[in-house]
């Protein structure tokens, strides 16, 4: 496909109510769209950073100077047989992968469009419906944390997540646990915790929790080492987790034994599917993270969601948990088991709303061959 231009805005939006994690609360939400023209066609992506640095080391502000300055540059008039052939163009570019991925997700949506065929189906996707689970922010008591569980089951979601920090955990899920015994429940800690918390960390055994999410330092694999043999919670890394080449090293390690894929936290579906097929191989379970992503990051997720790897629930839910109205059509609705059912539309299968994105965007930049011609000439 030859790109003609690329499209980068930062919309702003609403989330219906404030998310509370351990490093932080938002509701006011910066988001990052990349839309990609290529052969008469758009392909849009989204950037899935947060608006501080608390979860990771990127932010909207990062990922627009990253690509404004170094990647969207290079791509107006060049010509490229696949969106996998992109990560080799950005090697320059460390780090920063929620940047990049939101203009490789763009290439993989325009070169499904292109191809008339569905995102899921050319990521090598199979299933039809994905099975959903959510993440519940931190809330002020046990009680009402116990009535939105409840809410959510009834809802239909197989699997609940709760965000713990250190104050608020234990007997917030001792509630949750009492009144619903038999449920698939997980927690998330966000790296609150710190390896001297071992004891703590262990007295969460008796929950029988299918998994305890990141318990340590958002860099440290070796600390999750050390962790893993002293508690029964299977651990699941996500911050840690980059790229492939970081899980093969966690496995390694026995510093989990289950592993949050988040497609912008390493880099795009290209790493996000080698990395799903690196667990695979090894028999390690994989499912899908979330970032409070618009329709956009959530049609991505749902696609990469189908590839065989991801055999446990996710955090990809329905738009109106999230959003008054989303800035795609329909907006992604869960059934009452709890599952989405996979567009088969050609691309991410959802229609952009072009004239809401557009009410909702503060700032934009065009990419093309004439915009780069401008800019060397000044
Ligand atoms: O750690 O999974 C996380 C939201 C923002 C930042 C980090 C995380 C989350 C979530 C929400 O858990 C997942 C979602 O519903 O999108
Ligand atoms: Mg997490």
């Amino acid at each position: 496909m030859k790109i003609e231009s690329i499209v980068l805005r930062e919309i702003r939006i609403r989330l219906k109510s404030p998310f509370e994690t351990s490093f932080g609360t938002v509701q006011n939400r910066r988001i990052l769209l990349a839309e990609v023209i290529a052969d008469g066609i758009s392909g849009w992506g989204e950037v899935t950073v947060g608006e501080t640095p608390g979860y990771n080391s990127e932010t909207t502000d990062t990922a627009w100077q990253i690509l404004s300055e170094f990647v969207a540059p290079l791509l107006p008039a060049r010509t490229i047989d696949h969106a996998s052939d992109f990560p080799a163009l950005v090697t320059h570019v460390r780090g920063h992968e929620m940047a990049k991925s939101g203009i490789e997700n763009a290439l993989w949506d325009a070169e499904a469009k292109l191809a008339g065929i569905s995102l899921s189906r050319l990521l090598g996707g199979a299933r039809e419906e994905i099975n959903c689970g959510v993440s519940l922010g931190i809330r002020e008591n046990p009680q009402s944390l116990v009535a939105k569980v409840q809410q959510e089951l009834s809802n239909g979601y197989q699997r609940i997540k709760l965000k713990i920090k250190p104050g608020k955990d234990y007997e917030f899920v001792k509630a949750v646990r009492a009144e619903f015994p038999g449920i698939l429940l997980s927690v998330d800690a966000n790296s609150a915790y710190r390896i001297d918390d071992v004891t703590h960390l262990a007295s969460f055994d008796e929950f029988n929790l299918l998994m305890m999410e990141q318990p340590l330092d958002w860099d440290d694999i070796f600390a999750h080492a050390k962790l893993q043999p002293l508690i029964r919670s299977p651990i699941c890394l996500d911050e840690c987790i980059h790229n492939t080449r970081h899980a093969l090293a966690a496995i390694e390690l026995n510093a989990c034994r289950i592993i949050n894929i988040k497609v912008g936290r390493v880099g795009g579906h290209t790493e996000a599917r080698s990395l799903q097929a690196a667990c695979k191989e090894r028999g390690i379970p994989v499912w899908c993270g979330g970032m409070l992503e618009s329709g956009i990051g959530r049609a991505h997720n749902i696609a990469m969601s189908t590839l065989p790897g991801f055999t446990l629930p996710g955090d990809v839910s329905a738009s109106r948990r999230y959003w008054d109205e989303d800035i795609i059509e329909p907006e992604v609705e869960v059934t009452k088991e709890g599952t989405i059912q996979v567009p088969a539309g050609p691309g991410i299968g959802y229609r952009v709303r072009r004239a809401r994105v557009e009410a909702l965007t503060v700032r934009s930049q065009t990419f093309s061959k004439s915009s780069r011609a401008s800019l060397l000439t000044a």
